[in-house]
């Protein structure tokens, strides 16, 4: 087999296994190391200081493991309809609205490493996915699968921004895509100009401690009152800039994988039952999604705070 008969196996196997799309990038130093540094330096990543220990890595993937030579990056659509949650409960990013995908994505990222020691036997494999010091976004643009919009997300050209990005570095031979180069975004500044909370410092420039989805999954601690105030109905991560962007407007189409059906007990909690509800309860109800990163502790703060919200 040749390294781009290698590839084309590769990706027929992640479509059969249920990837939206799939890519492959060369491991090199990432280009936009001095954006990192930059955001790192403004204090944007708030507490969230794995990112700066993990910086040197997202800089070069290349010393996350120093034997791989290319990423296979897929794409997979999470996108459940335009229509968001009623408000009346508060709201939830849809990213949230199934199970756990770390652990759907991590199976399904094994079974595409099988398949590239297939192709490529005695392979070194690693599967990453929003875990790690994976510079993931970066790496699925220069895998060839869409652009990194305004908004700081992953914009695929036919399926839009709803998806999980999921990652196998290897030191397989395999032939890698040709980078996406276009800016598709424009003169468009719909994203920027929508968050609720001002977040965008400049187009691709978060600050993530302005971020609703920073404030309900990441934050530890009580919110001060401007962050409750901040919160507005959401009460676990944030859709706006995702749901005004065009190409999300005229391209996302509802996932229909079983794997990521929505469960309505976390697409539309009941906040009430949030607010009272004990470490046992909670795990027995949400162990298994992602409400688990923020916990009982962090959902009943959020809760609380969009209860606290007037309507
Ligand atoms: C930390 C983190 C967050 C933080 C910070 C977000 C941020 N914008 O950086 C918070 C908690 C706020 C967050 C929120 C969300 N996140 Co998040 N997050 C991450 C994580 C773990 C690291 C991202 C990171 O390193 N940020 C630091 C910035 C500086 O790096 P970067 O995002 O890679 O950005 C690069 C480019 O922007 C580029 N760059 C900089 N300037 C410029 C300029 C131009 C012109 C260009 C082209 C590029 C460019 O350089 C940067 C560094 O390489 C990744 C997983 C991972 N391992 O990468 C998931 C990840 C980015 N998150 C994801 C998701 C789904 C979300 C939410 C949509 C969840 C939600 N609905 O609430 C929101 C979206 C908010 C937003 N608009 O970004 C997905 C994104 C998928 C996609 N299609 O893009 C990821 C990839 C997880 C996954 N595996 O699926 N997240
Ligand atoms: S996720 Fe929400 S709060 Fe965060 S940048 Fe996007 S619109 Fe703003
Ligand atoms: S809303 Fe407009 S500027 Fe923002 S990411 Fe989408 S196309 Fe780009």
């Amino acid at each position: 087999m040749t390294p781009v008969t290698r590839s084309a196996a590769v990706k027929r196997r992640a479509a059969a296994i249920g990837f939206s799309a799939t890519g492959i990038a060369p491991l090199e130093a990432n280009p936009h190391a001095p954006e990192l540094e930059r955001w790192l330096a403004a204090g944007y990543a708030g507490t969230m200081t794995y990112l700066h220990r993990q910086a040197e890595k997202r800089k070069d993937p290349r010393r996350i493991m120093p034997e791989a030579r290319v990423a296979v990056v897929t794409l997979t659509n999470y996108f459940h309809g335009s229509a968001s949650t009623a408000p009346v409960s508060g709201k939830v990013a849809q990213y949230a609205w199934s199970s756990d995908y770390h652990e759907v994505l991590g199976e399904r990222l094994e079974q595409l490493a099988e398949a590239i020691r297939g192709v490529a036997p005695g392979a070194a494999t690693r599967c990453y996915v929003d875990a790690g010091p994976v510079p993931e976004r970066e790496l699925a643009e220069r895998a060839g699968l869409g652009w990194i919009g305004k908004n700081m997300m992953l914009i695929h050209p036919e399926i839009g921004s709803y998806t999980f990005i999921g990652v196998v570095l290897t030191d397989a031979q395999l032939a890698a895509d040709l980078p996406f180069e276009a800016d598709r975004c424009g003169t468009c500044s719909r994203c920027l100009d929508a968050c609720p909370t001002g977040a965008f410092a400049a187009p691709h420039e978060l600050d993530a401690r302005r971020c609703i989805s920073y404030l309900t999954i990441e934050h530890r601690g009580k919110f001060r009152a401007e962050q409750t105030d901040a919160l507005s109905e959401w009460v676990f991560g944030c859709d706006v800039c995702q749901d005004v962007c065009p190409w999300n407007v005229s391209f996302a189409r509802s996932t229909a994988d079983p794997r990521f059906a929505a469960r309505e007990e976390v697409a539309v909690p009941d906040l009430d039952a949030v607010v009272e509800m004990d470490e046992a309860e909670f795990d027995r109800r949400y162990g298994d999604t992602p409400f688990k990163r923020p916990g009982a502790v962090g959902m009943r703060r959020n809760a609380a705070a969009v209860l606290r919200h007037p309507r």
